[in-house]
């Protein structure tokens, strides 16, 4: 009998399992939809890469001998859902079962769960750890926190091992990280990719069909196969990944990538594996050609952060991106569409995001992130926003990075304390500050970086939450020490600002 196996377009690996099960009577099905093109105003490159290397990922597996049901965007007879091309392909090919990769979000789940027909939704196999071994990890805990469960992956992987023991004696090295960078013109950049022939009908196809999408379609450099992310990846350990650890918490203007992977688009889609990505980095530091604190660093955002974020979407449920624990409802600014302001800060994070549909975690954390939790916007549409335009960007793992890490929507399930901070930190980190109109200096006035005055504002919204958490309470006392007449102007300038933001003025 015929079955149907399922090939989504974030699940572009070989060895899942129903692939690797296929035989000669499956017919293999992977659709360019309407409703995957467009839950969010998704990015243009975001959609040409996945669509090209959806493409390129088809003709491999008609290579391999197996039968391809691909339907472009422009098929006449696309019916553009997900359900409803299986269902079609079912009919054209007699098929009475679907084997899927469980999808990384609740909403195709439930989708595929409805089907008329039976579908069996197999584990997604390349993550290290498992619904249920993430479930028995946070089982009984009172607080979930990464640093656990990130030693529990090194354990079961064995990266970056001496026998039971952390290599160096110590799990974490984020203390010898956090440096601010210098303009280096002959700092490595990631390599690029002319367009070949797929790539170049899909942006033909892109340009035509999502025309008033944010974000700049072209120069489209981004690799599209598994042979041009593996480039990037040798590159990146050749080149960037030694200055990895110290930088990653660097940001400097009209320097997008500094010594950044940008492989998390690759890794996303299927066309790498995170464990041979930090298997790389492991090994160039045991050849002696990486420092410890970056290649530790580095296997910890992806061992770490990237399994726990999914473990925190699936054990979280349906709900999670409808949390709004602070009750934000401002609506987003235009300046997160392009719109002008007088931020360099934002200006800059959000310019590198039209262009490249990429902003390195801190720019995404401590910019547009910051503003948004300062700001008191509606998370949800924070959720959508970071959704829609970054190139990796997938709900199982942006939703606990924006609704968690980012704007505390949860109540405090990812992190442990509100990730707010004035106008001193982005100072400190990158240079921003010197050409921006406002001045990071001043606490109040016409110039006063807005970040100085959020950040005192969104502290006094909510101090009885945040009062006796142990990471913030001591800006309190801070704050009680204030002359009280700058208390007031603070307050009063906030209130000002933010009016002038929702008026829509460029601020
Ligand atoms: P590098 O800095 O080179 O890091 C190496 C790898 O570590 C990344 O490729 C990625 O796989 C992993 N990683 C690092 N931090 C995280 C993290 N917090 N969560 C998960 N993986 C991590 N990452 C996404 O992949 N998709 C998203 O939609 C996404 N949205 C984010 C939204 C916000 C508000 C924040 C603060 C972070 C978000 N991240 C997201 C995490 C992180 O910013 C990106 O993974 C990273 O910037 C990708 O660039 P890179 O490959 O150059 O990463
Ligand atoms: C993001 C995306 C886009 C833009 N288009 C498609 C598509 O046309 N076909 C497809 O199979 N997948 C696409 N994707 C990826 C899915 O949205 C993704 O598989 C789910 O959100 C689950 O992570
Ligand atoms: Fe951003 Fe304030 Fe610095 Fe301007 S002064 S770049 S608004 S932090």
């Amino acid at each position: 009998m015929t079955r149907l196996i399922l090939v989504l377009g974030d699940q572009l690996s070989h060895d899942l399992t129903p692939l690797r099960d296929a035989g000669p009577d499956d017919v293999i099905v992977m659709a360019e939809v309407g409703d995957e093109a467009g839950y969010v105003p998704h990015h243009p490159q975001k959609i040409a890469f996945l669509f090209a290397a959806m493409r390129k990922f088809a003709t491999q597996l008609r290579d391999r001998g197996l039968t391809v049901a691909y339907t472009p965007l422009d098929d006449p007879e696309n019916s553009h859902s997900i359900p409803g091309e299986l269902l079609r392909r079912a009919a054209e090919h007699g098929a009475d079962t679907v084997i899927a990769t469980e999808p990384g979000e609740w909403r195709l789940i439930r989708a595929l769960g409805d089907l008329p027909i039976p579908v069996t939704q197999r584990p997604d196999e390349r993550f290290l750890a498992s619904h249920a071994e993430f479930e028995a990890w946070a089982e009984g805990r009172k607080e979930l926190r990464m640093e656990w469960f990130y030693r529990e992956m090194r354990r079961k992987t064995g990266l970056l091992m001496e026998g039971d023991q952390p290599a160096g004696g110590k799990w974490n090295y984020d203390h010898d990280n956090r440096k601010p960078a210098q303009a280096d013109l002959l700092r490595e950049r990631p390599p690029t990719f002319e367009p070949d022939a797929v790539t170049a009908e899909v942006l033909d196809l892109v340009e035509a069909r999502f025309p008033d999408n944010f974000g700049r379609l072209r120069p489209f450099t981004w690799a599209t196969d598994r042979e041009g992310a593996l480039k990037v990846l040798k590159h990146f350990i050749r080149h960037s990944l030694d200055e990895f650890g110290p930088y990653q918490d660097a940001m400097l203007q009209d320097d997008p990538f500094l010594h950044h992977s940008i492989l998390s688009p690759y890794i996303n889609a299927g066309l790498l594996s995170s464990l041979e990505v930090c298997q790389a980095a492991a090994d160039a530091h045991a050849a002696g050609r990486v420092r410890l604190n970056s290649a530790e660093g580095f296997i910890r955002q992806i061992i770490g952060w990237r399994e726990f974020m999914r473990g925190i979407y699936f054990l979280e449920g349906p709900d999670y991106t409808a949390r709004n624990i602070l009750r934000h409802d401002r609506d987003l600014p235009p300046v997160y569409w392009g719109k002008p302001t007088k931020m360099t800060c934002m200006a800059q994070a959000v310019g590198q995001t039209r262009d490249h549909a990429y902003a390195h975690h801190i720019q995404r954390l401590m910019v547009t992130g910051n503003f948004a939790l300062l700001a008191g916007i509606d998370p949800h549409q924070v959720h959508e926003w970071y959704l829609a335009v970054y190139a990796d960007a997938y709900e199982w793992v942006e939703a606990p990075n924006v609704i968690g890490m980012s704007q505390f929507a949860d109540g405090g399930i990812v992190g442990s304390k509100p990730y707010v901070s004035s106008g001193n930190y982005i100072n400190k980190m990158s240079d921003y500050c010197g050409s921006c109109a406002y001045k990071v200096t001043d606490k109040t006035g016409p110039k006063a970086c807005p970040f100085n005055l959020l950040y005192w504002d969104f502290l006094m919204r909510h101090r009885q939450r945040f009062e006796r958490n142990p990471r913030i309470g001591r800006a309190y006392a801070t704050w009680d020490r204030m002359d009280a007449e700058k208390r007031r102007v603070i307050r009063a300038e906030a209130a000002a600002f933010l009016t002038r933001l929702e008026a829509g003025e460029p601020v």
